[in-house]
């Protein structure tokens, strides 16, 4: 079983304390029915966002080092992504040392003031870092990515709150990671927490009834690792 970070703990901790991490059953977007949820936009407390925009610094910085995987923009696609690309900025900024711009995006364009679909650090010609909050079958990412890109900007990786580890959108049973990877290339699809780390942490708290419904969903929809 994997050994949690305490950064990691410490994230469900606060989430379940919110309500944002709920075990239950729940239909998802993609039509998919599963034994959990997370409700990022739930996490709306100063101390929650501090722990948040922590762990997503230090999952930037450790994957996407400065030397290897430079990056100009962080990109948080609305609604959800946007107070997360921003207080990233600002840990990565505070902690790393590390200056980025950051972006997000209208669910409507606006054809007058400043016009466009995109707010923020412009997006031509810059490397960008996809920001967001949960990855199922990938049809959101796919969408930030293609937004980024019609605006001009490379997508050098993505990083999400939550990797939910299942399949894709292809019918040959990929992962999303997989599939989003051919999109952005090897290793650059990253996440603070995987199922498996919610899957630790049940075990950890003895809560097997979750634990269970958690394995036949991962044996649905998920891939063996
Ligand atoms: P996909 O587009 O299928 O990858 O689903 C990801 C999106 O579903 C996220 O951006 C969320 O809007 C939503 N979602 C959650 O917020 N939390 C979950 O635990 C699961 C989903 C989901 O519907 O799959």
């Amino acid at each position: 079983m994997s050994n949690l970070e305490s950064y990691q703990n410490e994230l469900i901790e606060q989430a379940m304390s919110v309500g944002a991490l709920k075990f239950g059953s729940f239909v998802l977007k993609s039509g998919r029915v599963s034994p959990y949820f997370i409700n990022a936009g739930l996490m709306n407390t100063g101390p929650i966002l501090a722990t948040l925009a922590d762990a997503y610094a230090n999952t930037v910085a450790g994957a996407f080092p400065e030397d290897k995987v430079p990056f100009d923009v962080l990109f948080g696609p609305a609604y959800k992504g946007i107070p997360f690309a921003a207080v990233t900025a600002l840990a990565l900024h505070t902690q790393h040392k590390r200056d980025v711009g950051f972006a997000y995006d209208r669910k409507e364009a606006k054809d007058h003031g400043e016009g466009g679909k995109t707010v923020g650090a412009p997006l031509a010609g810059r490397r960008v870092l996809v920001l967001d909050d949960v990855m199922t079958s990938g049809k959101a990412v796919r969408e930030a990515i293609g937004t980024v890109q019609a605006a001009g900007g490379e997508v050098v990786g993505v990083v999400q709150l939550l990797d939910r580890e299942e399949i894709g959108q292809g019918d040959a049973r990929r992962s999303t990671v997989t599939e989003i990877e051919e999109l952005v290339g090897a290793g650059r699809v990253r996440a603070i927490l995987q199922m498996r780390d919610l899957m630790a942490w049940l075990e950890s708290k003895g809560m097997s009834k979750e634990l269970a419904e958690m394995r036949d969903y991962r044996d649905k929809y998920g891939l063996k690792a």
